[in-house]
């Protein structure tokens, strides 16, 4: 006798599920589907489809072991209805069974396939977050602005983390960003994200995504991710003792042949729910209490899995299903071919969409400054952008990847993220990276036929919008500095912009 089916998602692989902490192991059956429906709105890369088949396969066992009944879809099994409310409508007729527990699913388009089932389905909310969406609510209600500052602060409270008795933050600051704008030198000896290599059933669950993924972009060459919570606790230890001293440092920093510096690449883990949020920080708090590693480090890292992680799924949460649609900037133009690998001249796109293809990852300043950077300069639609991040980027789901692209990257929410473009010219990559050297463009030229594309669409843009920001305090003094460049430069930039974004128009390679 069955009395409930558990749908768990790709994304909700945790033992510590509401849905599963809620139910009966000995009467309930947890339902497990790979559907083309998830696999295919959007043509994700192939290392991602398979890390999150992987972890699946993986999860489904633990939970057989642990006693539970597994009903489990391959993508291949004949009867597969290719839909995660097909799957359970299948199940539940198999079953004979009409009761559904689950756990609220992390993206609108899904929720709404849950809302729409023709069963009684009760839904218990995602508790593997610090802040829940009636938290936020109450977080938000009433400010004119929602700066994740401010709400980091909130988090810092609640949990104790980096904070002294006397509830003020351990250093006197809340922040130590400051510190963590330095450049990186290459280093063959820095250490690297633990890799783990692929068992039986990661072979197999590779080789079918080959089969029927292997068209999209992305390569699924040397996969090395964890895919089960063990192996990820070897990635948090691992990164905590030799990554994490030095991560603040490199932060934002850009080496052409270091995909990782000091980054934890630890995202895709905490998002697919192998790892939980508190034990991460936990883990890197403790290491700064024993002095091993320096409070920028410790702080940077924190500040991003309870400030910004939990702030970017409360706007997303806050906003509704329309928030994806948003394009404040009236921004249309089609995402152009060297997002997906066609050649470009710019050698910062290109190391940063070849480490995508390479690795479904880049880090947060390359998906910022180089490419999100360059998508708002050229005036890129917001919504191709958010599909293309959402596809290629291992970690991306549509709650944390849509506030990232639509709000922080391209303003298209009109500003509840940020609170003015992050755009940049050529001279903040330069800054940040090595990429520069290698680049048939130059970078100190303002134009002529070599001058950087970001230097000539950073103006293009600032003008296109001039009536937007030009009032804006954070922005007035660019508006100043062009206003003091003589003239007939100023018309030979734009002169040279527009050519730029025709020959993209065109197809040119740029
Ligand atoms: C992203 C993804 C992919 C590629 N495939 C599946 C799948 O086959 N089955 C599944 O249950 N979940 C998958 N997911 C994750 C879901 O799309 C995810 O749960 C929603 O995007 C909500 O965050
Ligand atoms: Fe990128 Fe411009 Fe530097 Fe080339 S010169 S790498 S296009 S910032």
């Amino acid at each position: 006798m069955v009395t409930r089916l558990l749908p768990v998602l790709g994304d909700q692989l945790s033992h510590d599920l509401a849905s599963l902490c809620a139910a009966d192991k000995t009467t309930d059956v947890v339902v497990m589907a790979e559907v083309a429906g998830e696999a295919r709105y959007v043509p994700h890369h192939p290392k991602k489809i398979a890390l999150i088949f992987a972890a699946m396969r993986q999860f489904a066992d633990e939970l057989r072991a642990q006693g539970w009944r597994v009903a489990y879809t391959q993508l291949t099994d004949p009867d597969n209805t290719h839909s995660l409310s097909g799957e359970i409508l299948r199940y539940a007729s198999l079953y004979g069974c009409d009761q559904v527990l689950a756990t609220r699913a992390g993206e609108w388009r899904v929720i709404g396939e849950f809302d729409a089932l023709p069963l009684r389905v009760s839904v218990v909310e995602d508790s593997r977050f610090l802040a829940s969406h009636a938290e936020f609510q109450a977080w938000a209600e009433g400010r004119k602005q929602l700066r994740m500052e401010y709400f980091y602060r909130e988090m810092r409270r609640k949990t104790g983390l980096l904070m002294q008795p006397d509830g003020t933050p351990e250093g006197g600051k809340w922040n130590y960003d400051a510190e963590n704008r330095k450049r990186a030198q290459p280093d063959m000896l820095r250490p690297k994200p633990l890799r783990f290599a692929p068992s039986a059933q990661t072979q197999a669950v590779l080789a079918m995504v080959a089969q029927h993924f292997g068209q999209n972009f992305g390569t699924l060459d040397d996969f090395w991710f964890a895919t089960n919570r063990a192996e990820a606790l070897q990635a948090l230890d691992h990164f905590a003792t030799y990554l994490l001293p030095s991560f603040g440092d490199t932060q934002d920093a850009m080496l052409v042949d270091d995909a990782f510096l000091n980054h934890a690449v630890l995202a895709p883990y905490l998002n697919l729910g192998l790892l939980g949020p508190m034990e991460i920080c936990q883990r890197v708090q403790a290491e700064w209490r024993a002095g091993r590693v320096p409070l920028n480090a410790a702080e940077g890292f924190i500040r991003q899995v309870i400030g910004w992680r939990e702030y970017v799924r409360g706007i997303y949460f806050r906003e509704g299903p329309y928030y994806t649609s948003r394009n404040a900037l009236g921004h249309t133009r089609p995402l152009p071919a060297f997002y997906w690998g066609a050649p470009t001249r710019m050698a910062c796109v290109a190391a940063a969409v070849a480490q995508t293809r390479q690795q479904a990852y880049a880090h947060h300043i390359q998906r910022l400054m180089v490419t999100g950077n360059f998508a708002l300069l050229a005036g890129v639609s917001p919504q191709e952008l958010h599909m293309w991040y959402l596809a290629v980027y291992a970690d991306a789901f549509e709650w944390v990847e849509s506030p990232n692209t639509i709000g922080m990257s391209q303003f298209a929410d009109d500003g509840i993220i940020a609170s003015k473009p992050y755009v940049s010219s050529g001279a903040y990559i330069d800054r940040m990276s090595d990429y520069c050297g290698s680049c048939s463009y130059k970078v100190k030229e303002k134009t002529g036929p070599r001058a950087c594309p970001f230097n000539l669409l950073y103006w293009d843009f600032l003008m296109r919008h001039e009536g937007r920001f030009a009032k804006n305090p954070r922005m007035a003094q660019m508006y100043r500095t062009w206003a003091r460049m003589a003239p007939g430069h100023r018309e030979t930039v734009l002169r040279e912009a527009q050519a730029l974004l025709a020959r993209l128009d065109a197809g040119a390679v740029v």
